[in-house]
């Protein structure tokens, strides 16, 4: 399976999973440290405190980031580094940090592609409301500005924000990540909208105060449904099912049209609005023309999926059998996704797809022999890329893929306890070790594809 010339090849990270360096240069807490120290709140009362202490380490890092060959990295910039009263004065050396960081990685010509906001506000935007308060599309404006000034004559990639999913799903409607709240569903749909609108002014920004060309899109995650057999009227199931607002029972942030369709189209879908009633958000003149920027492509995270058919009343969910593959957090391995998401999504978008995340959750460990073998994600990784070239060889504009993610990081309210990483790290010493898979994601990218033969993950 050879993918294009110029394909984007990937990995990927983010600032509070991996940056530790809490309180270095002035960066003051973000939601995510406040969280971390309520009692319960994340397994065994784990912190990004240290994390893979990515701050000081970040030439070596930087270093195993060009050694698998990518052309790409994406990182996020965490806001209460950059301005640590959350709107106001800059911290040049929070600041310092990602100049470093982005002249270190064009000099190995890994390009930086960057995320705006991956979860970590600062607390002090917290405390004057957070996304409930409509201000906040501003303040993240604002921050955004900063950022580009000083990064966009080196920076053309950017992501205004990550998975809005689920720092509104988990973050502000099950309270189980920062900033822990339990809101209404009128309250969250708030929050929702201005988080939008949030991404549609910050878009704008990077457009207009960028010094080079820009690529500028959005990295949403969002059910992918696939077809459960190879029936016509499952592809249409599948469809119909991956754009409903409601595919699942519970949790209404976990959708992809709510927020898709407002960003691209510049209106919410008809079904959610029916759905919600008085609950829906009244946007104000001018919101929705502000929220719908044009951008230049689609990211999607995709890490799992579900299956779907024509039943009696209508499309159904389909359950995978007893026993299938899962992940260590309990996601079925749904390689098709990679085929079927990025169909649908570009079919209905029309904007050029790159998988912004995909990968593993195990649990690794280096064996006595100094070797990770993390046969599982290689396996994982292949199959899901097969279908990405499926998708690509049937004319899908599939531009570029990230693997999440370089090293093991704080999985949010799991903590340390799984691993993403193509890089095993020592939480104790810090010692990074490539895995297996580390060395079979170099191959594939220096041979441009998978093999077509059932994957053999070597050492
Ligand atoms: O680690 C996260 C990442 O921060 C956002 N997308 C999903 C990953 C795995 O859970």
């Amino acid at each position: 399976m050879t993918f294009p010339s110029d394909f984007v090849w990937g990995v990927a990270s983010s600032s509070y999973q991996i940056e530790g360096a809490a309180s270095q240069g002035g960066r003051t807490p973000s939601v995510w440290d406040t969280f971390c120290r309520e009692p319960g709140r994340v397994h065994g009362g784990h912190t990004g405190d240290v994390a893979c202490d990515h701050v000081n380490r970040m030439p070596a890092d930087v270093g195993l980031i060009a050694g698998l060959g990518v052309n790409a990295y994406r990182l996020s910039i965490s806001w209460p580094r950059v301005i640590p009263g959350g709107v106001g004065e800059v911290s040049q050396e929070g600041l310092g940090f990602y100049d470093r960081l982005v002249d270190a990685l064009l000099g190995h010509r890994v390009a930086p592609w960057i995320t705006l906001y991956h979860w970590d506000h600062p607390q002090a935007i917290q405390d004057r409301g957070g996304w409930l308060n409509r201000e906040s599309a501003d303040w993240f404006a604002e921050y955004v500005g900063r950022v580009v000034d000083r990064l966009s004559d080196r920076v053309a990639n950017w992501i205004t924000i990550n998975e809005p999913q689920i720092f509104i799903g988990m973050g502000h409607i099950t309270g189980t990540h920062a900033p822990g709240l339990e809101l209404s569903r009128r309250e969250s749909l708030l929050a929702a909208h201005h988080v939008m609108l949030a991404h549609g002014k910050a878009a704008q920004t990077i457009r207009e105060r960028a010094k080079t060309p820009t690529n500028v899109g959005w990295a949403p995650v969002g059910a992918v449904v696939s077809p459960a057999d190879g029936h016509e009227s499952s592809v249409d199931a599948a469809r119909e099912l991956m754009f409903r607002v409601s595919p699942t029972e519970g949790n209404w942030a976990f959708n992809n049209s709510w927020f898709a369709d407002a960003a691209v189209f510049g209106r919410y879908p008809e079904d959610g609005l029916r759905a919600f009633g008085s609950d829906a958000p009244e946007p104000r003149a001018g919101d929705m023309e502000q929220i719908a920027q044009p951008l230049d492509f689609y990211g999607a995270n995709t890490y799992t999926g579900l299956r779907a058919r024509q039943g009696a009343d209508g499309p159904e969910a389909v359950e995978f059998p007893p026993g299938s593959p899962r992940t260590m957090f309990d996601w079925p391995v749904a390689p098709e996704s990679l085929y079927w998401g990025p169909r649908f999504l570009a079919e209905r978008y029309k904007l050029p797809v790159y998988i912004m995340e995909n990968g593993l959750a195990s649990m690794d460990w280096v064996g006595e022999d100094g070797q990770v073998r993390d046969m599982g994600r290689i396996d994982f990784l292949s199959r899901y890329l097969k279908q990405l070239g499926r998708a690509i060889n049937d004319g899908v504009d599939v531009r570029g893929y990230f693997c999440w993610s370089i090293l093991d990081n704080f999985e949010w309210a799991e903590g340390y306890r799984m691993r993403f990483g193509l890089v095993h790290v020592d939480y104790q010493t810090l010692l990074r070790t490539p895995k297996a898979s580390y060395a079979w994601y170099r191959d594939v990218i220096s041979g441009r594809g998978v093999s077509a033969e059932p994957c053999q993950g070597k050492m």
